[in-house]
């Protein structure tokens, strides 16, 4: 099993430790040696903005939201743009071209994007367009409906102008052609296959958007679609909150609408720290939760610039961009058995 090494985390103090910037470093490459600097996660004082933080370490995507956000564009922009980096890598078997196909061997895309007045837009089970997160934004900006699926995404994609292309890449072919071979599936925990990117910014106003775009589980069933394009459940924003988004198993997040309840729990005085907690609490502690067998790691950051993540089991991350520094920092986790 491939895990990720990750910087030692203290979220839970509200003190991270840092991984210096490494703009050009993708999600799949993590120094087992990081220089480790503190940083003030939480405090009273005016919010240090802009700022963007996204799930696992996409020190690339975060670094363009940034860029985005500097130069005087919105949260929305950032989220956005910073999402197409992760669609275009090939090299993330999880997002966007290249993604791992379902069983059948068709790469399916699922996307939404919200923001600061709470439109939204979405797209599930998107073939061969690979920046599902823009025809999610088109959806939001240029039809009076907010979610559109299959067939009928793909026709909008081509009739907006978007490029037809073929997102199974040789490597994950050959992935699902080695997978093929024994066809067992079961979700598993903490490897490539759960990496869907969610991304959440706050532009230099204090305004808040988000986008969450995947390709889903790998060798997921044909036609499944997950929470990842679900608004409420992948991602959530108001603008006068903050805003969560999602990773992890699908089914668990849509289950307990998970991004929406990250958003009111800091709606009733939570901090994001507290309130991804309480919602990976929801999931853990049903009667007969199969939690072990399975991740969800939820991000948030609120109206004051704190943000916070946690997940059911070691090794989910957060990558976090404020005040010239873009680092990794490792979550906090239920499952210390
Ligand atoms: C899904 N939540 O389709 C997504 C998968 C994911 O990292 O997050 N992968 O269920």
């Amino acid at each position: 099993m491939k895990r990720r090494k990750f910087i030692k985390n203290a979220s839970l103090t509200g003190v991270g430790l840092a991984v210096g910037s490494a703009l050009s470093s993708c999600k799949n490459k993590v120094s087992e040696e990081s220089t480790s600097i503190p940083t003030i996660q939480n405090s009273n004082t005016k919010p240090i903005l802009p700022l963007v933080i996204a799930t696992w370490h996409v020190e690339a995507a975060t670094a363009k939201a940034m860029e985005v956000l500097e130069n005087g564009g919105s949260a929305l922009d950032a989220v956005e743009k910073g999402c197409r980096v992760e669609e275009a890598n090939e090299a993330g078997q999880s997002v966007g071209k290249g993604g791992l196909p379902d069983r059948e061997g068709n790469v399916t895309l699922d996307a939404c994007i919200m923001n600061k007045h709470g439109d939204c837009g979405a797209v599930v089970y998107l073939k061969d367009v690979k920046h599902a997160v823009s025809v999610a934004r088109k959806v939001m900006e240029d039809t009076p409906h907010v979610m559109l699926a299959g067939e009928g995404a793909k026709q909008f994609a081509l009739e907006s102008g978007f490029k037809e292309e073929d997102l199974l890449t040789e490597a994950s072919k050959k992935a699902w052609e080695k997978w093929k071979v024994e066809a067992k599936y079961k979700p598993i925990i903490n490897i490539e296959n759960h990496d869907t990117i969610g991304m959440l910014a706050v532009d230099k106003n204090g305004d808040i958007s988000g986008a969450c775009t995947t390709s889903g589980l790998a060798y997921k069933m044909n036609g499944r679609v997950g929470d990842s394009p679900i608004i409420g459940s992948g991602l959530f924003v108001d603008n006068e909150i903050g805003a969560a988004v999602a990773t992890g198993l699908g089914e668990e997040v849509v289950k307990t609408v998970g991004s929406f309840l990250v958003v009111e729990l800091m709606r009733q005085g939570k901090s994001p720290q507290e309130a991804c907690e309480e919602a990976i609490g929801r999931i853990v502690n049903k009667p007969n939760s199969d939690y072990k067998n399975f991740q969800v790691g939820y991000i948030a950051v609120n109206k004051k610039g704190e943000t916070g993540s946690y997940s059911i089991h070691q090794w989910f991350s957060m990558t976090k961009f404020q005040d010239g520094v873009n680092q990794q920092i490792q979550s906090d986790f239920y499952n210390k058995a």
